[in-house]
C-alpha cells in the first residue's frame, strides 16, 4: 500500500511511481471551499519541494472532479489562500501537473484543471464554466485561459452561455487532451511520467489565435439576445475577447469583473435559485419514507398534454401505456407522441437506436383493463370534474391496490376526485405546465389524504421526468395559477386606472419577463379564460372589483392572435397598437368614472411586483406553499419571472 499523506481534512495525496496523486474529497461536489484550497497549496509545495515527486495528478474522489468555487463562501470574509492564488501555484510549478478529471469540472474546477499543464479526462466527464448562470463571470483564470486553448469564438460560446459540454465535445474542442477509456488514474500516472521530460505546458503562456469583430459578434449576438439585459453574460464576453491582452492584465480584470458581480443583486438572486432548486424536494415529513417503484407509467387521456407527458416518460426509460376513449383518438394520440420522438431523432436529441427503444416501450389502448400493469396513473383528460370522476372510478376497478392515480388539473379541486375513489390515499396531484415535454416545472400537489409514500413516490418520478418538482397544498390554480391570477388581476385594475396593454407589456419586459403579459394572452387565445369567468359569474363577489374590459374585447370577437385580433392588432402578423381596444378601455373607465392617471414603467414594475408578493405571503401564511423559494421557483420556471430578480418574494425582501 502506498503511504497516504494528509494535506488538510478534504485534500489527501499518495505518491506512485515518482508522481504524487492528490486527491479532493469534499462531498458533495468537491467545492474548492477553503480547506480544499489550504490543502492543495500544501500539497503542490510538498510536491514542489520534494526531490522523488516528478510530477502531480490532481483528481476528485467520487463521482465529481469539482463542482466550482463554494458558492455558500460567497458573501464571507475572504479566507486565504484564494482559488487564483492556487491556480496561479498549480500554472507554476516547476513539476508536470494534471488533472485526472474523473466527472464534472465545472466553475472554479474547469480553471483549476485548465491551469494544468495536460487533461486526460474520463468518458463520464462534462466540463463548463456555468458561472453566468450564478450571475457571475468566472473569477479564477477562466476567462482568459479558455481562449488560449480553443479560441476566442468558442470559448465566449461557452462561458457566455454557460453551457456545459460533454468528454468527447471537450476533447474535440481541445479542453481536454485525452480521454481515458480504462483505469483513469493509472493512464494519468503514465501521461505524467512521460511528460516529466519536457517543460510543462503553460496554458496562461499560450497565445490566444487572432478573431476579429465578426467572429465575436457571431459567437454573443444571440446569447446576449437571450440574456436579456443581465450582465454576466455581456461582461463575460468582453472579458474573452480581450483575452490576447498580457495574461497578469486580463487576470486582474477578470478578477475585479468577479467580485463586482458576485456582490449585485443579480448574483444573489441567481444562487437564491440554485439554492432552492435543491430545496424544494427537501420536504418535512419524508425524510425516511420509501418511495414505490415505479417502471410502468399509465397516461389517460392522449391530447397534447398527455402526449407531451408520455414523451418525457419514455426519455425516462418508463414503459408507457396510454389511454383513451376511442380508436380513433389512441391512434392519434401515438402517432402525436412518435411525431414528437421523429422531432428529437431529427434534432439530434435522440439516435436511431433510442427512437427505437422508446417507441417499442409505447402502447396505445381503449381498454382500461390494460391499465392493469401500471405503478403509475397519471390522467390529463378534459379538466371537468365529472370526467375526471368517472374516470378514476372505472380505474379503481382494473389497477392494483399499491397503484398511485395522478391528476393533471390545473383547476379543480384534486380533493374532490380522490373522495371519489375507493383509496383516496394513493391520489396525488401532478400539474405538468405545456408543452409538458419541454418545461421543467411540476407541481406534486399533496391532496389532504395522500399518504407520505405516494407523495415520495410523486416526487421520485419528477426528478426521473427531468423536471423540477415544487409541493403545493390544494387551493385553487395552486401556487402557480393563483398568483398569476392576482398578478393578471392587477395588470386589469392598472388598465382600468390609466395604463395602457403596451404600456404594461413594456414595464414587464422591462423587468426581464420575455414577453408582455397581454402579448401571451393575445398568443394563448382569450376564450378559455373568457369562458372560466362566465362559469364563475354567478358566485363572483359583487363587492370586489372586477373589470370588464377582457370580456369586451372578446364580446368584440377580439379573441386573441388566432382571431387576427386581441389586446393588439395584428396586420401582417406583425403585433400593434390598436386604437380600437383604447378605446374599448377609455369607454370601461368613463363608465366606472374612473378618471385615468399615467404611470411610469417603474410604478407598473412594482404594484405587478406587489401584487404576486402579497399573494404570495398568503399562500405561505394558509401552508399551501412550504418556503418562499418554493413560490419564486414557480414563478420562474412556469411563468417567465426573470431569474435574475429571483421570483417576486426574493424581489421584494
Ligand atoms: C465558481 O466556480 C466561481 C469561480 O469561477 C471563481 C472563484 C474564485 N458550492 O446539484 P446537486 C451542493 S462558481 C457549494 O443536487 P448533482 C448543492 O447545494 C460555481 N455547494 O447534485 C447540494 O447541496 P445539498 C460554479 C454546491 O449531482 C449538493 O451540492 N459551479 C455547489 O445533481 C448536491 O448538488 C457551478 O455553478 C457549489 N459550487 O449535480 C456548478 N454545487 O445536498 C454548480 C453543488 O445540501 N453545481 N452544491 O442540497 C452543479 O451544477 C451541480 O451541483 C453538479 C452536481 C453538476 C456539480
Amino acid at each position: 500500500m502506498n503511504e497516504v499523506t494528509t494535506f488538510s481534512a478534504t485534500v489527501s495525496a499518495t505518491a506512485r511511481n515518482g508522481i504524487l496523486v492528490v486527491a479532493i474529497d469534499n462531498p458533495p461536489v468537491n467545492a474548492t471551499s477553503a480547506d480544499v484550497r489550504l490543502g492543495l497549496s500544501r500539497a503542490l509545495a510538498h510536491a514542489e519541494a520534494a526531490i522523488g515527486i516528478k510530477g502531480v495528478v490532481i483528481t476528485g474522489a467520487g463521482k465529481t472532479f469539482i463542482g466550482g468555487a463554494d458558492i455558500r463562501e460567497f458573501g464571507k470574509p475572504a479566507i486565504e489562500p484564494t482559488l487564483p492564488d492556487v491556480i496561479e501555484k498549480i500554472e507554476a510549478l516547476s513539476k508536470p501537473v494534471i488533472a485526472a478529471l474523473n466527472g464534472a469540472a465545472l466553475g472554479g474546477g474547469l480553471e483549476l484543471a485548465l491551469a494544468c499543464h495536460y487533461r486526460i479526462a474520463s468518458p463520464a466527464t462534462q466540463v463548463g464554466l456555468p458561472e453566468v448562470k450564478l450571475g457571475i463571470v468566472p473569477g479564477a483564470g477562466g476567462t482568459q485561459r479558455l481562449p488560449r486553448l480553443i479560441g476566442v469564438p468558442a470559448a465566449i460560446e461557452l462561458i457566455a452561455s454557460g453551457r456545459i459540454a460533454k468528454a468527447k465535445e471537450a476533447l474535440s474542442l481541445g479542453i481536454v487532451d485525452e480521454l481515458a477509456e480504462g483505469d483513469l488514474i493509472a493512464t494519468t500516472i503514465k501521461s505524467a511520467q512521460k511528460l516529466t521530460d519536457t517543460p510543462p505546458r503553460r496554458t496562461g503562456e499560450l497565445a490566444v489565435a487572432p478573431a476579429g469583430p465578426a467572429e465575436i459578434e457571431k459567437a454573443s449576438s444571440k446569447i446576449l439576445a437571450k440574456a436579456r439585459g443581465q450582465k454576466a453574460p455581456a461582461e463575460a464576453v468582453r472579458l474573452v475577447a480581450s483575452s490576447h491582452r498580457p495574461l497578469a492584465e486580463g487576470l486582474a480584470d477578470e478578477r475585479a469583473t468577479f467580485l463586482a458581480l458576485r456582490d449585485s443583486r443579480e448574483a444573489a438572486a441567481l444562487r437564491h435559485i440554485f439554492f432552492a432548486e435543491r430545496e424544494a424536494s427537501k420536504v418535512a415529513g419524508l425524510e425516511n419514507v420509501e418511495p414505490h417503484p415505479v417502471t410502468t407509467l399509465g397516461i389517460c387521456g392522449l391530447g397534447l398534454m398527455g402526449s407531451g407527458i408520455a414523451v418525457a416518460a419514455l426519455a425516462a426509460g418508463y414503459t408507457v401505456i396510454g389511454l383513451d376513449q376511442t380508436q380513433q383518438a389512441a391512434e392519434k394520440g401515438y402517432e402525436r407522441i412518435v411525431g414528437l420522438l421523429e422531432r428529437n431523432l431529427a434534432s439530434g436529441r435522440l439516435d436511431q437506436s433510442g427512437f427505437d427503444a422508446q417507441k417499442s416501450i409505447l402502447v396505445v389502448t381503449t381498454t382500461d383493463a390494460d391499465l392493469a400493469p401500471c405503478d403509475l396513473v397519471i390522467e390529463a383528460v378534459f379538466d371537468d370534474l365529472t370526467v375526471k370522476i368517472d374516470l378514476f372510478r372505472r380505474l379503481d376497478k382494473v389497477i392494483r391496490p399499491d397503484t398511485i392515480l395522478a391528476t393533471n388539473t390545473s383547476y379543480l379541486n384534486p380533493d374532490e376526485i380522490a373522495a371519489a375513489t375507493a383509496h383516496p390515499e394513493r391520489v396525488l396531484g401532478l400539474h405538468f405546465f405545456s408543452p409538458a415535454h419541454v418545461m421543467r416545472l411540476l407541481e406534486v400537489v399533496r391532496c389532504k389524504e395522500t399518504a407520505p409514500d405516494v407523495l415520495a413516490t410523486g416526487l421520485t418520478v419528477a426528478k426521473k421526468l427531468k423536471k423540477l418538482p415544487v409541493v403545493t397544498g390544494v387551493t385553487e390554480g395552486f401556487i402557480g395559477n393563483r398568483i398569476f391570477s392576482a398578478y393578471r388581476r392587477e395588470a386589469e385594475f392598472l388598465l382600468e386606472d390609466g395604463a395602457l396593454p403596451h404600456e404594461i407589456d413594456a414595464a414587464l419586459e422591462d423587468y426581464g419577463f420575455p414577453m408582455g403579459l397581454f402579448a401571451v394572452y393575445d398568443m394563448a387565445g382569450l376564450e378559455i379564460a373568457w369562458a372560466r369567468r362566465k362559469r364563475q359569474a354567478a358566485t363572483r363577489d359583487p363587492s370586489q372589483r372586477y373589470v370588464e374590459i377582457a370580456d369586451r374585447l372578446c364580446e368584440a370577437g377580439r379573441l386573441g392572435q388566432k382571431s387576427g385580433r386581441g389586446w393588439y392588432a395584428y396586420p401582417d402578423g406583425k403585433r400593434t397598437i390598436d386604437p380600437e381596444v383604447t378605446a374599448i378601455i377609455e369607454a370601461e373607465r368613463e363608465k366606472k368614472h374612473i378618471t385615468p392617471r399615467s404611470f411610469s414603467r417603474e410604478e407598473i414594475g412594482q404594484r405587478m411586483l406587489q401584487a404576486m408578493a402579497t399573494e404570495g405571503e398568503a399562500l405561505l401564511a394558509e401552508g399551501i406553499a412550504a418556503r418562499p423559494g418554493d413560490i419564486d421557483l414557480v414563478m420562474v420556471n412556469g411563468y417567465g419571472f426573470p431569474a435574475h430578480k429571483g421570483g417576486p418574494m426574493f424581489a421584494r425582501s
